[in-house]
């Protein structure tokens, strides 16, 4: 069920990092417990503020500064038909860069920015064109950061673990490109750790949830497809895991977001076995949350909820999206009732 007070956080609820730059939007907040609060480590999206004539974009240097693109608007080699990519002289970047910010909350609908605590930025050339859609972990006491690096190599997984949201050890790129949704298991299956991860292979094959396993998450292996799209249905252009599996009695619970081909982004769940995670029990008919609500319906890219984090507390999973790419929402589920929609 929605929140009734949707949406909870808005780009003008944050004060952009610099000066000079506008928040766009805010999206796929990690979500996890923290200190006795409800935390969220948000996406936010910024771009220069638009001077007539030209479209500008930010990008990190070979120095790992902000810089500035700049490109006349007049120019033929111009494609700004997404409003989330920028195709120049064949050349694809960013509108807008990302990083990440901690907000927390005692209630679960009321989020701050804490000073005490630092947003993650693009760090190297891995990042520079931002970092984006981060799942959080929680696995052996610490905290497992998953995110999307976006830089002119690609689109790749970079991970990082925390214990205090202060200090972080990095493993660096632990997918190469073309690929992003990855979310950790929270626990070991056997002797092994699990991951979720989406790799892209356009010509033969598709947008698919794939499964890998590692001795000691930092190296990956017999990555077996999970899960692929099914044509003619709301999943049948692109899928992706969303945060980590919910352990139940009938199985790991993943909520995962599938696109069709006009770009339209929905929830729905599966089902994968205990021992053996890459086994697909049962799968959504329907999506269990699909753009309805007018916040999800238009926005910077209309018709879309995503969501990569959630609270589980029993039976209840709290669960947080982003919407039209733009604002971010607040929906509860209970751990039976999906469950009675995959029988
Ligand atoms: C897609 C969208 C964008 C994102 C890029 C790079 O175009 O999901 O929001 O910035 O991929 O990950």
């Amino acid at each position: 069920m929605r929140y009734s007070d949707n949406p909870i956080l808005t780009p003008r609820d944050l004060r952009p990092s610099r000066e000079g730059m506008k928040i766009e939007c805010l999206l796929n907040p990690g979500v996890f417990r923290f200190d006795g609060r409800t935390w969220l480590l948000v996406r936010v999206a910024e771009r220069p503020e638009q001077h007539e004539g030209e479209i500008s974009f930010p990008m990190l240097d070979a120095e790992n500064r902000m810089t500035i693109m700049r490109v006349p608007t007049s120019s033929p080699d111009l494609d700004l038909s997404d409003p989330r990519v920028i195709t120049y002289r064949g050349a694809d970047y960013l509108t807008t860069m990302s990083h990440l910010r901690l907000v927390s909350s005692t209630d679960g609908v009321h989020f701050r920015e804490d000073e005490a605590y630092a947003p993650l930025f693009g760090s190297d050339a891995y990042e520079a064109y931002g970092v984006e859609d981060c799942r959080v972990t929680q696995l052996e006491g610490a905290y497992y950061l998953t995110y999307t690096a976006v830089s002119a190599n690609g689109v790749a997984v970079r991970m990082r673990r925390t214990a205090d949201w202060h200090r972080f050890e990095d493993y660096g790129l632990v997918l190469p490109p073309h690929n992003k949704d990855c979310t950790l298991f929270d626990a070991k299956i056997g002797d092994l750790y699990y991951m979720l991860h989406r790799p892209s292979s356009p010509e033969i094959g598709g947008n698919y949830i794939w499964i890998a396993q590692s001795p000691d998450l930092r190296h990956w292996g017999n990555h077996r497809c999970v899960a692929r799209t099914r044509p003619g249905r709301w999943d049948s252009a692109r899928i992706g895991a969303g945060c980590a599996p919910i352990r139940t009695d009938r199985g790991w619970l993943m909520i995962y977001h599938g696109a069709d081909e006009a770009h339209r982004y929905c929830l729905g769940a599966m089902l994968l076995d205990a021992e053996d995670p890459s086994k697909v029990l049962a799968r959504s008919d329907r999506p269990i949350l699909e753009p309805e609500a007018p916040y999800e319906q238009a926005g910077f890219f209309g018709n879309v909820v995503f969501s990569n984090g959630q609270i589980v507390d029993g039976d209840r999973i709290t669960l947080y999206y982003g919407a039209s790419d733009e604002v971010i929402c607040r929906a509860d589920f209970s751990v039976r009732g999906i469950l009675q929609t995959l029988e």
